[in-house]
């Protein structure tokens, strides 16, 4: 066919079409970023993912090639060839060109992956310089290549025979850098743990990753287990309380649903929800169904075999999902997400459903292992005592007159600003610090908390027992926010909180584990930017009249090295804070004219929250390699 074929009218319209997703591409992938180009990949993938769930397809690669094209191959029956009817153009050429062609060429079956935006492959063909399709069928090879952004180099052509039984798909595109203007770069880390999700979410497929770009790369993920597998994998740095993964699994109405879950000896719950392997961050009715059905059936065999009293309180979710790891997974040919970022289900019909599999399946196996049902009804239990005694301890912390108490007990030297804005708190390790830096503060604005005892490790400790600790509940009660349920950052008395420590190992730790008590007690302080460190100086040196602190060794080579050949400067070596007099200290810590602090942020809460787990959990060899690094981690906190 010669050239004009492709531009009728109906071509023109396609043109159309795809300028408009070049024109507009946040509406159709919803950013240009780093992100957005991701999005690109996903989209290819989920036809590939489709066709697996179709059940025709079991192997896919995706390849980042070295100009970071990327490439998606399935073993799936290949793209049709054939003209397709409405739009007189082939079928693959309609899958690449028209606008929300791709579901309505699915020849049948529902589709249950689609991105977030489901957008198909012509948004990925309009934003990509270029893309390629090579499709093997009855023995076959077909090609097309799609070029700036989109238009058909020729249409779709036989360009080889291949082995009779040989089929699939093979997408290449590169994304188009007037497109994404920052930056057209791929993260591997990016694709493996997306792609290991999908491999846990669809058991049986084997999704292959490969780095072709400079050191070759690549990864493969099979899963036979799924989601079973996946519940492991949370686990793996953790504890577990009973052996197995409990699984169930259900259709009702062409709804899939499927759950997998273990408790493991933490305090927390990770509870993940997906639907059409979208992560259902907000939750929704699939979630909603199955914590209604587990509470009300751990309730209910507590109370049957007497461990629960007649006049004890029910236990509540929160209880009932202290240490459980659990995916929950449904498959559904019509979801309606809803929610702030469009990640919450909302089809009704779920919840019933959901309880439905998961109360017929739980219930059973708490029959038949009598065992791990004493062993998970314990768990519950005991969190539900903690609760109440946690309770009690903060009603404790809450009482007018504590502040009062810490204030005279002397462990507290408050300030005597009552405008939080103003306002620091200091809080030093050890009391020969602490009194140097009572006498170096300016008592309007600077409160000073020396810490006596041992920090408790909270990552260990839950509420209760956190708040059984002096050191703990003394800073709650400065801090005057209340904790858990009644945290009140609107009543924080101190828009500074900074930690000091001194410039060692052991200072490093503690500085730690208030990061962590922070962190997971008090997390909106840290989200605010309220927590700083202080950075006290390692060094004081006197040269003539010449007073300079320095904060490091290279920092006191250079000085050293400013200095005329022969100087001798007096060199002293602060051993800690204890040893400053309580002028260097304001002069270089506390005074804000000199002092260097450090902001804590927290830039992605889920991440921290690994980086704490992994330092501060039961397991030593994480441990040990984050102190080892644990300079490092300072600098990447952005102190
Ligand atoms: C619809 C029908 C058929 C195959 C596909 C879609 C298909 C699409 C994609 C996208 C990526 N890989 C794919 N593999 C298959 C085949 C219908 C038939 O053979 O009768």
């Amino acid at each position: 066919m010669d050239e004009k074929k492709h531009y009728d009218d109906g071509d023109i319209q396609v043109l159309e079409g795809l300028e408009a997703v070049r024109k507009r591409p946040g509406m159709y992938i919803g950013t240009t970023s780093e992100k957005g180009l991701h999005h690109l990949v996903w989209e290819i993938v989920d036809n590939a993912i489709d066709e697996a769930l179709a059940g025709y397809c079991d192997d896919i690669e995706v390849i980042i090639g070295k100009g970071n094209t990327i490439t998606v191959k399935d073993d799936g029956r290949g793209m049709p060839t054939g003209i397709n009817a409405k739009t007189g153009l082939s079928t693959v050429e309609t899958i690449f060109t028209v606008l929300h062609a791709g579901g309505k060429f699915g020849g049948g079956g529902y589709k249950v992956s689609g991105g977030l935006h489901g957008v198909g492959a012509s948004v990925v063909n309009a934003l990509s310089s270029w893309l390629e399709v090579t499709i093997y069928r009855e023995g076959k090879i077909y090609y097309q290549k799609f070029q700036n952004g989109g238009k058909p180099a020729d249409e779709l052509k036989e360009i080889g025979k291949c082995e009779e039984n040989r089929t699939g798909t093979t997408v290449t595109f590169k994304a188009d850098p007037e497109i994404f203007t920052e930056t057209t770069i791929y993260n591997y880390d990016t694709l493996a743990k997306r792609l290991q999700e999908l491999a846990f979410l669809n058991k049986g497929i084997r999704i292959l990753l490969r780095d072709e770009r400079e050191e070759e790369k690549k990864e493969e993920f099979l899963y036979n287990g799924g989601i079973i597998e996946y519940v492991k994998m949370l686990n793996k740095n953790k504890t577990p309380i009973h052996a197995e993964v409990i699984y169930f699994e259900g259709t009702e109405d062409g709804i899939e649903l499927e759950v997998a879950m273990q408790y493991n000896d933490s305090y927390n719950a990770n509870v993940y929800s997906f639907t059409n392997n979208i992560n259902t961050y907000e939750g929704g009715t699939h979630e909603d169904g199955v914590k209604r059905a587990l509470t009300r059936i751990i309730n209910n065999y507590a109370r049957t075999n007497k461990i629960l009293k007649d006049n004890d309180e029910a236990l509540t979710g929160e209880d009932v999902r202290e240490g459980l790891t659990m995916i929950i997974s449904c498959k559904h040919p019509n979801p309606q997400f809803e929610g702030q970022t469009k990640t919450k289900l909302g089809n009704a019909e779920v919840r019933k459903i959901a309880d439905d599999v998961f109360s017929e399946g739980f219930e059973r196996f708490l029959m038949e292992n009598p065992n791990e049902a004493k062993i998970i009804i314990d768990k519950a239990t005991t969190a539900a005592r903690a609760r109440l005694a946690a309770k009690k301890a903060r009603e404790l912390t809450r009482r007018k007159t504590a502040l009062d108490s810490i204030n005279t007990l002397g462990k507290l030297a408050d300030c005597t600003s009552k405008d939080a804005s103003i306002s620091e708190i200091f809080i030093v390790e050890g009391d020969s610090a602490g009194g140097s830096a009572k006498s170096a503060r300016i008592p309007k604005t600077q409160a000073i908390l020396p810490l006596r005892g041992k920090i408790l490790n909270v990552e260990k400790a839950r509420l209760d027992r956190a708040l059984s600790n002096e050191e703990i509940r003394t800073m709650i009660t400065a801090f005057g926010t209340g904790i858990g349920d009644e945290f009140d950052l609107e009543k924080l008395r101190y828009h500074k909180i900074v930690i000091m420590t001194d410039a060692d190992v052991d200072g490093s730790h503690i500085r730690i584990l208030l990061l962590t008590l922070f962190y997971r007690f008090f997390r909106p302080i840290v989200e605010q930017g309220y927590v700083y460190a202080a950075q006290p100086p390692l060094y004081k040196v006197v040269y003539g009249k010449n007073i300079k602190y320095v904060l490091t060794d290279e920092e006191l080579a250079e000085y050293r090295a400013s200095l005329p050949p022969n100087a001798k400067p007096i060199v002293n070596r602060f051993k800690g804070l204890g040893e400053m007099d309580a002028i260097d200290l304001r002069e270089t810590t506390m005074h804000n004219e000199h002092r260097v602090l450090k902001r804590i942020t927290v830039e992605d809460a889920m991440e921290a929250d690994k980086v704490f787990t992994d330092l501060m959990g039961e397991d030593v060899l994480p441990r040990k390699e984050f102190i080892e690094k644990n300079a490092v981690f300072v600098e990447n906190l952005d102190i």
